[in-house]
């Protein structure tokens, strides 16, 4: 089986671990699976040969011989499906890890992305300040919540799963911010996520990507 991912040739993130692909790369070492990584322009995502891969024109898009994928979280679900190590064996516990997957994508990632958003574009507007109270406000809701249910637990629910990788990368968005920094125990679970060998890999490879683009200029 060969798989190649697709990802930045020059991240926007400069080597954090932000940009999309870093989940998928990071669940793939999670698997044990080889990859490749075919590294894309921001014009090369607008072709028409990309469009066919990822219709929005957006990194990552997976290919695993024949079968195509976008979208991270449905890349991330369908290599913890077929490998072990990512989602329990007992239903139950499989479907309330795929119930916290969805939630880091659908609950958790949309008010951050949308803090992130602002703060990088919309600063110098008149009314800024107002908007970023009521944006952290969205964020502090959820981080609240999720450190009520994490409580001194390691992972979300039992041992680490998918769940807690996708929960993890959408939590490193917040940086070494202040409302992060609020809930000692989210800080200590993204640390734990961040100690794992598979995302040191991850990350060290992602990395690897960012500063070779910078020799090239
Ligand atoms: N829902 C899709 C998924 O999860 O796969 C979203 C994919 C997506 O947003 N991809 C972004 C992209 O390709 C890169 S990750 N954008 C190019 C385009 O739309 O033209 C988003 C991202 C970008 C930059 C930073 N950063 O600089 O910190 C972090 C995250």
């Amino acid at each position: 089986m060969t798989i190649t991912i697709t990802a930045f040739a020059a991240s926007p993130d400069r080597g954090r671990g932000l940009a999309r692909d870093f989940r998928v790369r990071w669940a793939l070492e999670e698997a044990g699976l080889p990859y490749e990584v075919q590294l894309l322009s921001f014009e090369a995502l607008k072709q028409p040969d990309y469009l066919a891969q990822q219709p929005f024109g957006q990194i990552p898009a997976y290919r695993e011989d024949g079968l195509i994928l976008f979208e991270s979280g449905a890349i991330v679900l369908h290599i913890a499906e077929r490998h072990p190590g990512l989602l329990p064996a007992d239903p139950a516990a499989r479907a309330r890890a795929i119930s916290w997957l969805f939630a880091a994508l659908n609950t958790v990632e949309p008010p951050i992305v949308e803090r992130s958003m602002a703060l990088m574009l919309e600063g110098d507007r008149p009314w800024a300040a107002e908007r970023m109270a009521m944006l952290d406000a969205n964020v502090a809701k959820c981080l609240v919540q999720l450190a009520r249910h994490l409580g001194d637990a390691e992972w979300l629910d039992g041992g680490f799963s998918a769940a807690d990788l996708m929960m993890v990368t959408v939590l490193c968005r917040l940086g070494a911010s202040e409302l992060l920094a609020a809930y000692p125990a989210l800080t200590a679970y993204v640390a734990r996520g961040e100690a794992r060998p598979a995302y040191q890999r991850a990350f060290a490879a992602q990395l690897a990507v960012f500063e070779a683009s910078q020799k090239a200029g």
